[in-house]
């Protein structure tokens, strides 16, 4: 416990062009010049390459390419020592819509990666969501833990859970050497504008009034990317194989409150915003217990005050128009046809 057993020497960081996995592949490459990071990355509606320039080339390179190839699996993945798998269609609505996506990537993906990783004899890590475990009634005194039972609501959840009984199967039947992780909301730069924060803070500037769903009292567990990337790492080095490992800084917050913040921090009035349609089985309240992750290897967050943590990311998205820009107007038109 405590101690360093795995030193990743050369590591495929999937979905690398991604909000979470930009910040994970940077965050390497700021603290573990060392290690050697191979971004493979679909470029999907939400990948990004202009998420991972300026990084040394010596360090950080990119393919263009599908987890759920595995023909390319065979050409890139030996010599490596670890996969990290962040690839994943990540957005709830849209698995609403259109759940066929999620299916392939998340779970196909998940499986073919499983299976490079076991031929070429490499570590594995899975980054998965609190959303697996359902959700909590607003007045649960308890937390998700690594004991809470799987009850995913939505095809983009089912899919995750699917992938993590995937990761835990290859671990017990094949003695591959992997650990998940479930992380809660994530927040900062770089998140795509079709997410709850990013959307409300591009509303604003582009004079839209921002949208709520249901009655906005929806509670969730809000953490920055950097912790999670930190937590990530933490893992992946000093983490017990075959393990799970619970993600989450105590950032429980309701939406509405979320919304009233960024309005106000925007000189907005608190009441400038518009209820929609809300999300069909949306999750009540999510809330993570990170004390294995504490206790066992020591992680704590450096973010926690959650207030200027949203302060830093308003200003980013009103410095970097020029990153959101092109995917803004497809995304609200998408929301719109679905009364959203
Ligand atoms: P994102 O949608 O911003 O990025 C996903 C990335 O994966 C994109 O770059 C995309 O091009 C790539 N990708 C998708 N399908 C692929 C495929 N088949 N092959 C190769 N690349 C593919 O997502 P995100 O918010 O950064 O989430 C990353 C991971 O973290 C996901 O696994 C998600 O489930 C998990 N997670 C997210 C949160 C959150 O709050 N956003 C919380 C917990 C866990
Ligand atoms: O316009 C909106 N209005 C609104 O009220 C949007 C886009 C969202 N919401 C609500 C729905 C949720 O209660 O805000 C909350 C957050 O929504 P999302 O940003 O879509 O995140 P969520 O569904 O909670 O899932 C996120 O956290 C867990 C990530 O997208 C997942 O990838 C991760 O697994």
């Amino acid at each position: 416990m405590g101690t360093e057993r795995f030193t990743p020497g050369n590591i495929i960081v999937t979905g690398g062009c991604g909000f979470i996995g930009s910040n994970f592949v940077r965050w390497v490459a700021k603290n573990h010049p060392q290690t050697h990071v191979t971004v493979l990355d679909a470029l999907t509606y939400a990948g990004n390459v202009a998420n991972i320039v300026g990084l040394p080339k010596s360090q950080v390179e990119f393919i263009h390419g599908n987890i759920c190839d595995s023909d390319l699996l065979d050409r890139i993945v030996p010599g490596h020592d670890a996969i990290v798998n962040y690839a994943a269609e990540s957005h709830n609505d849209n698995s609403i819509a259109d759940p066929e996506p999620f299916i392939q990537s998340n779970i196909v993906g998940t499986y073919r990666l499983l299976e490079a990783a076991r031929k070429y004899d490499l570590h594995y890590h899975q980054i998965s969501t609190d959303e697996v475990y359902g959700d909590l009634a607003l007045d649960d005194p308890g937390r998700f833990t690594p004991q809470s039972p799987y009850r995913p609501s939505s095809p983009y959840s089912a899919s995750k859970a699917s992938a993590d009984m995937l990761v835990r199967a290859w671990h017990r039947t094949y003695g591959l050497k992997t650990t998940i992780s479930n992380c809660s909301n994530n927040y900062g730069p770089y998140q795509h504008v079709e997410k709850f924060i990013p959307r409300q803070i591009t509303n604003i500037l582009d004079g839209i009034r921002p949208k709520l769903y249901g009655d906005g009292l929806n509670v969730r567990d809000w953490i920055h990317t950097e912790d999670h990337s930190s937590a990530v790492w933490a893992i992946l080095t000093e983490g017990r194989i075959g393990e799970t490992y619970l993600i989450g800084a105590n950032g429980e917050r309701s939406n509405l409150d979320v919304l009233r913040d960024i309005l106000r921090m925007m000189g907005q009035p608190e009441d400038a915003f518009d209820w929609v349609r809300d999300r069909p089985g949306h999750d009540r309240r999510y809330a993570i217990d990170p004390t294995r992750l504490e206790t066992e290897l020591g992680w704590k967050p450096q973010h926690t005050d959650f207030e200027s943590g949203l302060k830093q990311t308003i200003k980013w998205y009103t410095d970097n128009e020029g990153w959101w820009r092109p995917a803004k107007a497809a995304t609200e038109a998408k929301y719109k046809e679905q009364g959203q």
